[in-house]
């Protein structure tokens, strides 16, 4: 397997990097505009994340100022850090 872009997911060759918008596209699924939990679920399922329900949970809670249970356009930047922390993901912050 050739590794041509920077497509691949880290683990093992360092973190990933992308923007707020390439981080959305991720996981946002369905396109709906908001991440929920499952969304989020999922996207740490794929980089291999451990404790994954606790984790949504965890990222969505501590994202979700309005408490409408999911993250919207406006409080993605509050997941910033938990990306970096927990799914190996640096988001770029123009
Ligand atoms: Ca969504």
């Amino acid at each position: 397997m050739t590794i041509r872009n920077n497509n691949s997911f880290p683990g093992k060759h360092g973190k990933r990097k992308m923007t707020v918008e390439e981080f959305k596209e991720w996981v946002d699924k369905d396109n709906d505009g908001r991440i929920s939990k499952a969304e989020l679920r999922e996207a740490l399922r794929s980089v291999g994340g451990w404790f994954t329900k606790w984790m949504s949970d965890h990222g969505v809670k501590s994202a979700d100022v309005n408490h409408n249970g999911f993250i919207d356009d406006n409080e993605i930047s509050y997941l910033v850090s938990f990306a970096d922390k927990h799914m190996g993901v640096k988001i770029q912050v123009h």
